[in-house]
């Protein structure tokens, strides 16, 4: 039996809302079924990271740093919910933008799902149910023109059938959204492989400088800086997982998990930097990597004259560009399959990432790998060159200074000073510490384990009352010391000293 109209019209913004609240909650349930990456707003956010200017997305991950995603995320959502106001307002008196409101918004849900790098044959669905059902809660819910009278008042639900309409809504939204959460995280929780045993094994590292507050001299997987393009982390099951080596080699192959995992593993450790990273900033970390050397798979691919670079492509369609220098010479580039004695996390690349020593992460670090293709830079650009950021991405020696704090109120007398330093593929020799501009003094080094590794370092100082300000500073073994040239990180990473200001009372 229809439900009774009266004349009405102030419900238009709320229904707007809360059709768009429903449309996308549907189109993330079904996301979850066939894409997750294909749920409207995420969808959306992609392409804009994608096509954001570089110094937008520098702004984004300095200022924003992890949270970058979610804070994009949920901007979407909100102009998205603002423009379902508008439809809805403007839909009492325009009937045909109950369906046309909801067909543009989901048309743009659309094309930035199919468009994405990963979109596969179903991606066009959840913005398809997303538009079904918003433009369906628009029609129930929407005080509108009776059919048979196109110029009369438009008439609302009662407000029963509106309140209960609106729960109904609601409810459902909510149940959507948990389980599109459900289905989505299902297939990444598949990590539980083992890992074979590295013919070469390494001793293991000592636990370093102990300092409260200071980074530990190897740092353990949950704390270990995440940098990378995906809103959601790929979710790959070793089942299905290949690494292809081709383009221009003689003999292409690709390998499944457990032909890879039988090839020889070896162990190093290596420190990994985000070309983004300010001077005294977080994203670095060290690591005991586990993995194939890359020498020893392009060996057996036979390398083409003329090839000068590697283009690896991950399940995401990210792409690096790295020397093939580097990654045949003694450095021991990996395709690494473990993180400090586990499987690589999920959003550190399982099951297989590559791992470059000397090389900021954007150049040498792919993570959930699949391809290397054997190719020249004339011919082929990788995701973050063809935004501009420089083709050679070699890591700039610097330092760190972990404690004290910026901005410490602290008493005056002994005060440790602590940090870690780098100079990959040279080596850290040693680090100095300045005070308020005096002279350079060195400090107590950490233990060493090899030149792509970082060294914790600290320094006692008899703090006395006032301002102050501390700077520290690498000598690499070359006995060059890290450059006071300030750089911004775009277009091939930050230099300069950091300075820590603070307060002794
Ligand atoms: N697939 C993929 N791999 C990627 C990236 C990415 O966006 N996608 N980002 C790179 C960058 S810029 C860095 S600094 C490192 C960071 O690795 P981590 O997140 O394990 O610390 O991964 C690299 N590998
Ligand atoms: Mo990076």
């Amino acid at each position: 039996m229809p439900t009774e109209r009266t004349p009405g019209t102030s419900q238009g913004p709320v229904v707007g809302v809360l059709a768009t609240i429903t449309g996308l909650a549907a189109g993330h349930l079904i996301a979850g079924l066939v894409s997750p990456v294909s749920s409207p707003a995420v969808a959306v956010a992609g392409r804009m990271i994608d096509l954001a200017p570089t110094p937008v997305k520098e702004w984004a991950v300095s200022t924003l740093g992890t949270n970058d995603k979610p804070v994009l995320v949920g901007g979407v959502i909100v102009v998205v919910l603002a423009l379902g106001a508008l439809i809805g307002a403007l839909a009492v008196r325009r009937t045909w933008l109950v369906w046309a409101g909801p067909a543009v918004l989901s048309l743009i849900a659309a094309v930035a799902a199919v468009t994405a790098p990963s979109s596969g044959s179903l991606a066009l669905l959840p913005a398809a149910v997303t538009f079904g059902v918003g433009t369906a809660v628009l029609w129930w819910l929407l005080p509108r023109r009776p059919v048979d009278e196109p110029q009369g008042a438009p008439r609302a639900l009662p407000r029963r059938a509106f309140l209960t309409g609106t729960a109904a809504a609601g409810v459902g939204s909510a149940a959507a959204v948990i389980g599109g959460q459900w289905f989505a995280n299902r297939t990444t929780a598949a990590t539980d492989v083992v890992l074979p045993r590295a013919g070469e094994t390494l001793a293991p590292l000592s636990e370093g400088l102990s300092v409260d507050g200071l980074s530990p001299w190897t740092t353990p997987n949950a704390d270990f800086y995440r940098v990378d393009i995906s809103l959601l982390v790929p979710s790959v099951s070793v089942d299905d997982w290949r690494l292809s080596i081709d383009g221009l080699v003689d003999h292409p192959f690709s390998l499944t998990w457990q032909e890879l995992t039988a090839l020889p593993l070896i162990e190093r450790d290596v420190t990994l930097n985000c070309v983004s990273n300010e001077v005294g900033g977080p994203y670095i970390g060290g690591a005991r990597w586990l993995g194939v050397r890359t020498r020893d798979l392009l060996e057996r691919a036979g390398v083409q004259a003329g090839a000068d670079q590697v283009l690896s492509r991950s399940t995401d369609g990210f792409t690096v560009s790295t020397p093939i220098q580097a990654l045949t010479d003694d450095r021991d580039a990996l395709v690494a399959i473990g993180m400090n004695g586990r499987p690589l996390p999920a959003e550190h690349g399982f099951p297989a990432r590559l791992i470059t020593p000397g090389l900021y992460g954007y150049v040498g670090a792919t993570k959930w790998l699949t391809q290397l293709t054997l190719t020249t830079y004339a011919q082929q650009a990788s995701y973050w060159t063809q935004r501009g950021w420089a083709e050679q991405g070699p890591v700039k020696p610097s330092s760190r200074i972990d404690v004290p704090r910026p901005l410490a109120r602290i008493q005056p007398g002994e005060v440790i000073v602590a940090g870690v330093a780098w100079a990959q593929h040279i080596g850290v020799a040693r680090v100095q510490v300045r005070i308020d501009g005096g002279e350079w003094r060195e400090a107590t080094m950490g233990p060493d384990a090899g030149i792509d590794f970082w060294r914790q370092w600290k320094y006692v100082w008899q703090a006395d009352s006032g301002q102050h300000t501390l700077e520290c500073r690498v000598i690499d073994d070359n006995g060059s010391p890290q450059t006071e040239q300030r750089a911004t990180p775009f277009p091939d990473g930050a230099s300069g000293l950091q300075s820590v200001v603070l307060n002794v009372d």
